[in-house]
């Protein structure tokens, strides 16, 4: 199935039961009205947890309606992060959602060894654009978790991204490993890396895709530009998932999307016991009710 637009995935959602998310840090504009709206479209049943008057205060400001909205109150930030992972630790809740916490204080406790949310995989992050001058969804991996990936750190992001975009009806994703090159130049360790990549695809060490690399972004995008450059891929001007070589190109690559573009997008970790909604600050609270349906769309 070829998803076109970030709103198809709603579609996914029939027949699936109603998830309980829990936002650590629930006293932030954007986070609270993206929950409570994803709660009013019956996309998640919402938890906050957080500074209960601060929550109470940013929902009166902007007339967010608290009605029937579970609330447990903690006014310390890492004692509210450690008890939203607890719950999805234990099973009190199906999702969790980063609110008004720092990224890397969200990522600590959800690492945590005795009560976290790691599973012995490698926990990564995708991100899934929707952007005007391209055919269908472009997911593309990892813009904020894993800082440099080595070659095995690599093929766990790519299965990470492929079983969810598998979830997500997309059977069989074409993979395009970037490099600045689309030739192996054995002094760009991202061009060696999308080298092995391919071929362990092409022996069946890596499955449920197609994978090529490197390519460079053009070749990845377009097949016009391949073709101008004599390349002949399956994925080139096709890709499904883009593969970055590291988090600066991948974050760059995000912001550039966004705010170049207007690409809409839609974010998350995954690889860990339950999907973890983890936007950017400065992401729009569009991008967050987004990365909630992604959340819901993508799990069992
Ligand atoms: N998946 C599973 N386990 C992991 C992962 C992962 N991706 N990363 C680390 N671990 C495990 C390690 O095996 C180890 O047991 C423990 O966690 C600690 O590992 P460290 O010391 O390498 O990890 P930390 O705590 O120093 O850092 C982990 C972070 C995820 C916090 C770090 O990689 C990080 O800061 N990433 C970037 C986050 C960020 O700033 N993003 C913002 C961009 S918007």
């Amino acid at each position: 199935m070829e998803l076109k637009k970030l709103e198809d995935l709603k579609r996914l959602l029939k027949d699936k039961p109603v998830k309980k998310l829990v936002l650590a840090a629930a006293q932030d504009k954007q986070s609270l009205g993206a929950v409570l709206k994803a709660g009013a479209d019956n996309i998640i049943e919402p938890v906050l947890i957080g500074d209960k008057e601060e929550i109470i205060k940013v929902a009166g400001k902007f007339d967010y309606d608290l009605t029937g909205i579970s609330i447990i109150h903690e006014k310390d930030l890492e004692k509210t992060t450690e008890l939203a992972v607890k719950m999805v630790n234990k099973g009190e809740a199906d999702v969790l959602m980063k609110g008004k916490v720092g990224t890397s204080i969200l990522l600590k406790y959800v690492l945590n060894k005795e009560w976290g949310l790691r599973t012995g995989n490698l926990l990564s992050h995708v991100a899934l654009f929707e952007v005007n001058t391209y055919h269908k969804l472009i997911a593309v991996t990892d813009v904020a978790m894993n800082i440099a990936p080595n070659l095995q750190d690599k093929i766990s992001i790519v299965n990470n991204s492929v079983q969810c975009l598998n979830m997500l009806g997309v059977m069989m994703p074409k993979v395009a490993v970037l490099g600045a090159v689309e030739m192996v130049n054995e002094s760009m360790q991202a061009t060696l890396d999308a080298a092995l990549l391919s071929k362990m695809n092409q022996r069946k060490q890596i499955k449920n895709c197609i994978i090529d690399g490197p390519l460079a972004f053009d070749n990845a995008v377009s097949l016009q530009s391949a073709k101008h450059k004599g390349i002949i891929s399956e994925v080139a001007g096709d890709t499904d998932l883009l593969l970055m070589p590291d988090i600066e190109v991948g974050n760059v690559l995000y912001k550039s999307l966004v705010f170049f573009a207007r690409a809409k997008v839609a974010s998350m970790i995954l690889g860990a016991l339950s999907p973890i909604v983890l936007t950017s600050r400065s992401d729009s609270e569009q991008a967050k009710y987004d990365s909630i349906l992604l959340a819901a769309a993508s799990s069992k």
